[in-house]
């Protein structure tokens, strides 16, 4: 379909303004929408936080804001509008009464309970419909719902630190942050943005870290879930990460382990047998991630430490790594054991190097996967 070039400016703007409700609305998509009316945007809504309106619903209630007529616009949405009753009432009917008449859709909803059905029913309802506009930006946009849509299972990300030599941990220090403020702001964002956090038993004992979100505003988002790979149960009943309030979960595999009753009878812990093909293999990766998506987790991080990301890395179930290479040097150094050739073994490639606050950071993806946007994390 050939589309004008002032469509095409307003599908841009609602593709913008969709981008406020990042790391605010898992696990629904992002989506925009504006309202045009004699060739100018009069009204505008995005999905701000879960529970709340969807944008085309908030797009109407700006123009009534405004007090402006919503009859005969044309509404440019990033996502096809929904048919069902979800955690709101369906799009389609408020469209309809809102007396708008045509809609432009950038991408078609893959989700599974609305598919399809709301083109359809606008259709019915007599509304122009054209679909497709910036339909890849889009998905790019919502690429984590999209791809669990298709999967049922969360991408992941790989988050490196290393030393100016490529070592994570000095053996002959407590471990303490190396990375720059804004390499640990930008790791904060990139935590607000995943629904978990997966790190070693072995990272817990050593580092003893709170894998919380801190640095900024969470928002309406949620704490990202803390899980830890304890193949055989020995994370410290005194972890920070069992001591707060927010939600852990111990991945372990079969066998008898004396604290299971002490980890499991906290109220913010869970703790979850999956089992192993090989037990000196520790706990499935595979499976983790299929358990993830069955809780409908969409977007992960494996923050350490070395097995961990090797494991991941190995099975070939890293997504995007973010390395981030500061100005330290560490006198008896970890190494980690992952070089550039090894990524790109497992396919991926670099989408850009940047610098944070003088830390130099490489950040690499699939290579058929977009970064989620310019400015990601
Ligand atoms: C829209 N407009 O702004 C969004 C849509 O649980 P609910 O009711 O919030 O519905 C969530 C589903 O609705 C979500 O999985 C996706 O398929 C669609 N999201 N649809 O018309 C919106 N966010
Ligand atoms: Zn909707």
């Amino acid at each position: 379909m050939a589309w004008s070039e002032a469509e095409v400016g307003f599908m841009r703007v609602a593709l913008q303004i969709a981008e406020r409700g990042r790391g605010q609305v898992r696990p629904n998509p992002l989506v925009g929408c504006v309202l045009v009316k004699d060739g100018e945007v009069v009204a505008q809504g995005w999905h701000d936080h879960l529970g709340g309106l969807h944008a085309e619903q908030m797009a109407i209630a700006d123009a009534e804001k405004r007090g402006i007529s919503t009859n005969g616009t044309t509404a440019y949405v990033t996502l096809e509008p929904c048919n069902h009753h979800g955690r709101t009432p369906p799009c389609t009917e408020a469209l309809l009464w809102a007396g708008i008449t045509s809609v432009v859709v950038a991408h078609a909803d893959p989700n599974p309970t609305v598919r399809g059905n709301g083109i359809e029913y606008l259709r019915r309802e007599g509304f122009a419909v054209k679909c497709g506009l910036l339909k890849d930006e889009a998905a790019v946009q919502m690429q984590s719902f999209m791809n669990w849509c298709e999967h049922r299972r969360p991408l992941v990300t790989l988050k490196i630190a290393t030393d100016r030599n490529g070592a994570i941990d000095d053996l002959a220090l407590a471990s303490k942050r190396f990375t720059s403020p804004d390499s640990l702001d930008a790791v904060h964002r990139l935590r607000r943005d995943c629904d978990a956090i997966i790190i070693g038993v072995e990272t817990i004992v050593r580092d003893n870290p709170s894998l919380t979100v801190r640095r900024i505003e969470l928002g309406h988002g949620s704490q990202p879930v803390r899980i830890i790979l304890d193949r055989v149960l020995r994370t410290p009943l005194d972890s920070t990460v069992l001591a707060d309030e927010h939600q852990t979960m111990i991945l372990h595999t079969e066998g008898e382990y004396e604290n299971i009753t002490a980890l499991s009878s906290r109220e913010n812990v869970e703790v979850v047998c999956l089992k192993s093909a090989d037990s000196h293999n520790g706990v499935d990766l595979n499976r983790v991630l299929a358990l993830l998506g069955d809780r409908e987790f969409q977007e992960i991080m494996v923050e350490g430490g070395a097995e961990t990301a090797r494991r991941f890395l190995a099975a070939g179930l890293i997504d995007r790594a973010i390395i981030i290479r500061t100005e330290a040097e560490f006198t008896t150094p970890l190494t980690l054991g992952i070089e550039s050739d090894h990524l790109i073994d497992k396919d991926l490639v670099i989408y850009r190097e940047v610098d944070w606050g003088g830390d130099r950071v490489q950040l690499w993806s699939k290579e058929k996967l977009e970064w989620p946007c310019q400015n990601w994390p």
